[in-house]
């Protein structure tokens, strides 16, 4: 035989076994994010995927398609679910609608990397799993916690009399301090304060520059409650698909990505040094007050939690507990 020739045989011998080799052909996965493209959490999401293309050629590609204006926000949970798309940057009070227990994640008091060595990762999984046919890859925000904000004055932990743009994080906490709630997406926010709709909403504590509205904002009650939860997530069949080598290289990414969340402590003091700035106020609690208002919003939340799913949140208080 001519040597070409045998070299042809061993590219195609090599060719037809590199599946069973396991050789890894290039997958591209389609990501949307639940949250705005000029959001902080999607521009830190496009840095990583720039990463994550620049480091995974011939491995894995992520192809970034948008956010709300991709897929709306609370369709996004399931466009995961059923596989239109494979990925998404996504909070768990988006898609209530696909698992109630999606929602229980602000709960948690131990960091992400904590939740890795507790069994608090598998837990979730295991749920996430078999409720939401996903797979949760991991929690890329932190240490921001929620807050009310108000365009009217209130003088003790009271609602009464108020309306409140909520999503399902706050509307156990709010309508116990007797708020009336009006739940929207957050592109809906600005719209609402202007047309005199609501007179305050639910945000963490980070953000509310990117929607403009510090505009229709005078007040921020302090203290914070829960934190919130912004994580990647995969349609589970498209997780499943990837080779060993495609996903130790997810993995390994996702665990930078995590570890980059330092980030959150510095925003949050920036974003509440200029809230200040353009003179949003702050209403505090005298001690008792903070100290009752903070745990009334975890048991009011935990106890909706065991009414909703009694098993994953009996499993999940354990775990998520300091
Ligand atoms: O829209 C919201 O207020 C909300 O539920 C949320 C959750 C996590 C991060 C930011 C907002």
């Amino acid at each position: 035989m001519r040597p070409h020739f045998l070299a042809i045989m061993a590219t195609a011998f090599i060719a037809l076994l590199s599946p069973v080799l396991g050789q890894t052909q290039e997958v591209s996965l389609k990501m949307v994010s639940g949250f705005a493209e000029n959001s902080m959490y999607v521009q830190r999401l496009q840095t990583w995927i720039q990463k994550v293309n620049a480091e995974g050629k011939g491995v894995l590609q992520i192809n970034f398609l948008g956010g709300p204006k991709a897929i709306p926000t609370f369709e996004l949970g399931n466009a995961v679910k059923t596989g239109v798309v494979d990925l998404a940057l996504n909070t768990g009070a988006f898609y209530t609608n696909v698992m109630p227990e999606a929602d229980f994640l602000k709960l948690t008091q131990i960091s992400i990397a904590e939740q890795r060595k507790n069994g608090t990762f598998e837990a979730i999984n295991k749920v996430w799993n078999e409720k939401g046919n996903m797979q949760y890859l991991g929690r890329v925000v932190e240490n921001q916690p929620f807050h009310i904000y108000l365009n009217k004055k209130i003088d003790k932990p009271d609602l009464t009399g108020l309306k409140i743009r909520i999503t399902p994080v706050y509307r156990d906490f709010f309508q116990s301090l007797n708020a009336n709630v009006i739940t929207t997406p957050p592109g809906e926010v600005y719209t609402a304060l202007e047309r005199g709709v609501v007179d305050g909403y639910g945000w963490p504590i980070g953000g509310i520059f990117d929607f403009n509205w510090q505009e229709k904002t005078k007040y921020r009650v302090d203290p914070g409650f829960y934190d919130a939860e912004v994580s990647l997530l995969m349609n589970l069949p498209a997780y499943k698909k990837l080779t060993p080598v495609q996903h130790d290289f997810l993995a390994k990414e996702v665990l930078a990505f995590e570890a980059d969340n330092v980030y959150w402590a510095h925003y949050t003091s920036e974003e509440t040094q200029r809230q200040e700035k353009v003179g949003i106020q702050t209403i505090k609690f005298d001690a008792a007050t903070t100290a009752a208002f903070r745990a009334k919003a975890y048991e009011v939340a935990w106890a909706a939690a065991s009414k909703q799913s009694p098993e994953v949140a009996s499993k999940f208080k354990g775990l998520f507990a300091k």
